[in-house]
């Protein structure tokens, strides 16, 4: 019986991965870039968002993955951009987005005059990183109010990630927390990992960001 269970579970993340490719050589053939944000719930992805498609405007476009509710997508959506929602919860409730779903939500954008796509996906900081969703950045932010050791407790969303956001460094005078130990933490378990400090609250580290973006 596990035999079969553990051959399912390949075949779907084989299928995963097949329309995770397609994505990600799509959108490079019409050079557009797309991120995947990856967090615990509320270290600040929406927040970031907004602030991002006030510089951006009609360059970019959001998919929100949420179980429930489309507030994410209403939000971003008030910057004036195409916002999408995908809900999980009446199809089970999964705690991570897969390629495919969002390969359905993309043969929904009008891709012209488009040259960044952001998918926010749910706020979990284990399920999403074991599914390729096809993105050529995998980001993951980390809030300064969630402690150092969330890279060495949560390795896989590190590892499969490209860049690291630390989001809310306006927090850091109020907080016991020494943001080079997070930094550190972040190197142990992901030497090549590029890091980003911001508060989208003060708009501190954006211009990093957007050069990052522009890049
Ligand atoms: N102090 C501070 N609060 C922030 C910052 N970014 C987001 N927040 C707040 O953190 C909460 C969660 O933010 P949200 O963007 O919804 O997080 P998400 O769940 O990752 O999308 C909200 O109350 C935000 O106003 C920041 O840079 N500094
Ligand atoms: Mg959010």
């Amino acid at each position: 019986m596990d035999i079969k269970e553990i051959k399912v579970m390949q075949k779907i993340l084989n299928v995963n991965d097949r329309i995770a490719e397609e994505l990600r050589s799509d959108l490079e053939k019409k050079g557009i870039f797309y991120i995947n944000l990856m967090s615990s719930p509320g270290s600040g992805k929406t927040t970031i968002m907004e602030r991002t498609a006030h510089e951006f405007g009609e360059k970019m476009c959001v998919i929100e993955g949420d179980i429930q509710t489309t507030l994410d997508a209403e939000r971003v959506a008030k910057a004036g951009i195409q916002t999408y929602q995908i809900n999980t919860g009446p199809f089970g409730g999964d705690c991570h987005l897969e390629a495919g779903w969002i390969k359905s939500a993309m043969e929904e954008i009008d891709m012209n005059d488009l040259e960044l796509i952001f998918v926010e996906n749910i706020g979990n900081l284990v399920c999403p990183a074991e599914f390729d969703v096809g993105a050529h950045v995998n980001a993951v932010v980390l809030s300064v109010t969630e402690g150092e050791d969330k890279p060495l407790k949560y390795p896989l969303a590190f590892q499969n990630s490209q860049l690291c956001i630390i989001s809310k460094i306006d927090l850091l005078p109020y907080l016991d927390i020494n943001i080079d130990d997070i930094r550190a933490n972040i190197k142990k378990v992901n030497p090549k990992m590029e890091v980003i400090e911001l508060s989208a609250k003060t708009g501190e580290g954006f211009e990093e960001w957007f050069e990052y973006l522009k890049r």
